[in-house]
């Protein structure tokens, strides 16, 4: 049996799940954020990283229904930790080229928000700057209405796409998430060090939230701390975990 038929049928027999990691404000240590990463519970193999088979997905469109179900779940999970109580954070969700893409997106994306009652500004579509740049027209027209809808956008992977500067300006993304790339060179590699503090001086003077990915040390946080990056998120803080893990943490912090 082929992957994607092995996927089609996880998709029927409800094998996913979404695990959640925390995004800390760097200032005061609270969770502001969760982002949500998919797996999937194989009845036989365990738990399969994403790595595995959102590239099959995506190349199969396979990811279009596995995209849906991913955003209501997050969406849903959002608002049920709302409804129990605990602080909001917002949910980022990461989002396909082909699901961006996809003539009915706003739709379906409306729908989920509707259903779920989560309100769009706890919501953050996390792109990658080739999703952005292939096709900026219509890039342009979703991010508008995204934005106008009040969902934030967020750069995923920032700094390691192949694409010019200029995009910033022209579309509304209002978060920069610096890759992680950056942020494990940057202790001890000056080149690295130089362009995070770069990344997160021109990300504040564009009124951007700035997220550092894939922090794993005390050292590295206290390095973004006094760069004043606003956020962090990685192993040093958390791993990603479900929902019944996270919600202890989102209650009372660490
Ligand atoms: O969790 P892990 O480090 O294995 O994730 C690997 C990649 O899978 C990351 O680039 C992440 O953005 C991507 N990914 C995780 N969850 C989702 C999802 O729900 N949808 C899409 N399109 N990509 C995801
Ligand atoms: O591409 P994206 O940023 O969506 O991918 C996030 C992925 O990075 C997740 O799969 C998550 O498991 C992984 N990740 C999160 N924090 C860390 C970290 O501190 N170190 C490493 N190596 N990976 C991390
Ligand atoms: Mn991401
Ligand atoms: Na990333």
């Amino acid at each position: 049996q082929s992957t994607e038929a092995s996927l089609r049928l996880a998709l029927e027999r409800h094998e996913f799940v979404l695990h959640y990691q925390p995004q800390i404000d760097l200032y005061s240590g609270a969770i502001v954020g969760v982002e949500a990463l998919v797996r999937w519970q194989h009845p036989q193999r365990g738990l399969i990283a994403p790595g595995d088979f959102v590239p099959i997905a995506e190349d199969s469109g396979l990811i279009l229904p596995l995209g849906r179900w991913v955003l209501r779940e997050a969406c849903r999970q959002a608002q049920a930790w709302q409804d129990m109580g605990l602080p909001a954070v917002s949910i980022a969700v990461n989002t396909s080229a082909l699901e961006f893409r996809a003539k009915d997106f706003l739709v379906n994306l409306r729908e989920i928000l509707e259903q779920t009652r989560l309100s769009p500004r706890y919501l953050a579509l996390e792109l990658t700057e080739s999703v952005l740049m292939s096709d900026a027209n219509t890039t342009d027209t979703v991010l508008r209405e995204l934005s106008a809808m009040g969902i934030h956008l967020a750069v995923d992977d920032f700094g390691t796409g192949y694409s010019s500067l200029s995009y910033l300006r022209r579309f509304p993304v209002d978060t920069l998430k610096i890759d992680s790339s950056f942020v494990n060179g940057m202790t001890h590699n000056a080149d690295d060090a130089s362009l995070v503090s770069a990344m997160i001086s021109m990300g504040k003077s564009l009124k951007q939230r700035l997220i550092a990915e894939g922090v794993e040390t005390a050292e590295q946080a206290a390095f973004l701390l006094e760069q004043q990056c606003d956020e962090g998120q990685g192993f040093f803080f958390a791993r990603p975990m479900t929902a019944a893990a996270c919600t202890p943490l989102l209650r009372s912090g660490f």
